[in-house]
């Protein structure tokens, strides 16, 4: 198993002296923004991490390995490649056997994090169940991953192109926890409010790490939802983004599309709309991210020390 991952030089280093490591998703490179502001945040967020205290690990794949943290020049790579592929659970495998340039969804890089033995990953929004699910069946492969893989997923979230009072549902009966920072509600990523309650609050880093290290002392596998809102003078105005997603659900169903082409589609026509400003929140709700999940790699790290 050991023989598909690749660890960059700073991760191998950070494993000899135990730093803590945190992990980040791919598809915000190649799919969720433009170049080169793509590969230029990819490089903020690393080094908030590295201010932070940890060390960073991009995840994605490539030449049939797992990457676990990129260097520069496959950061370049993936920046200029929008056409990788969405690599999600079910994906992996072909994409490792074919040699193919993938890029990790939340589900794939948790995956892939626990594989590599990172608990903290810090991404912009999860998947969720999507709004019409009850006929289209789409729920992301995110949710199921964050039933059974134990890593923390710090995000600003999930979108309202989703259902979100469904999404919270299905994590319910999966026994995920939603633990909301600094606010009692779930954010929206765009915005603070989604309309939804967390399922608790925990404000602090050592809050948090106290509860993660229960659950999986308790033997109680699987990953949990931090849900950190995006700072209030970058978030959006909430009728505007509502507005937006609603005419790119409807054009999205015009043109028939759906499965894993969903998502990406929906995040583009976003983008699109907003003319770009769904840019700058996203950009500041992410370096946001990656300052809390640097703090709960530490915390937990720091628990650990304690406990052995
Ligand atoms: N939601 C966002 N931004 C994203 C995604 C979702 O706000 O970039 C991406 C993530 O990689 C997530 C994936 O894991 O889309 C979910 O896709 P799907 O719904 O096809 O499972
Ligand atoms: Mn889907």
């Amino acid at each position: 198993m050991q023989s598909y991952l690749i660890l960059s030089e700073e991760v191998r280093a950070a494993r000899l002296a135990a730093t803590p490591v945190v992990a980040l998703e791919s598809t915000i490179i190649s799919h969720g923004m433009p170049y080169p502001q793509n590969v230029q945040t990819a490089r903020e967020l690393e080094q908030i991490i590295r201010d932070g205290g940890a060390v960073p690990a991009t995840i994605a794949v490539m030449d049939g390995k797992i990457h676990i943290g990129l260097s520069d020049e496959e950061l370049e790579l993936l920046g200029q490649s929008p056409d990788a592929m969405k690599v999600s659970r079910r994906d992996l495998a072909y994409a490792l056997s074919n040699g193919k340039l993938g890029a990790t969804t939340v589900a794939a890089t948790m995956i892939c994090a626990a594989l590599a033995g990172i608990e903290v990953f810090v991404t912009g929004g999860i998947g969720g169940v999507h709004r019409g699910a009850e006929t289209s069946f789409d729920i992301s492969a995110d949710l199921q991953e964050l039933a059974r893989t134990s890593v923390a997923v710090v995000c600003a979230g999930a979108k309202s192109i989703l259902d979100i009072g469904l999404t919270l549902e299905y994590l319910e009966t999966y026994g995920v926890p939603v633990v909301s920072v600094g606010q009692r509600t779930f954010p929206a990523f765009f915005t603070t409010d989604s309309g939804f309650n967390a399922d608790f609050q925990l404000d602090t880093a050592e809050q948090q790490a106290e509860f993660i290290h229960t659950k999986w002392n308790l033997g109680l596998a699987g990953g949990v939802v931090i849900a950190n809102p995006v700072p209030v003078e970058a978030a959006m105005p909430k009728e505007e983004i509502e507005t937006i997603t609603r005419q790119a659900l409807a054009q999205a169903s015009d043109l028939g599309i759906s499965g894993k082409a969903i998502t990406p589609f929906l995040l583009g026509q976003i983008k699109h709309l907003t003319g770009g400003r769904s840019l700058e929140t996203n950009i500041a709700l992410v370096k946001n991210n990656a300052v809390v999940g640097t703090q709960l790699a530490l915390a937990l790290h720091h628990l650990r020390k304690r406990a052995v």
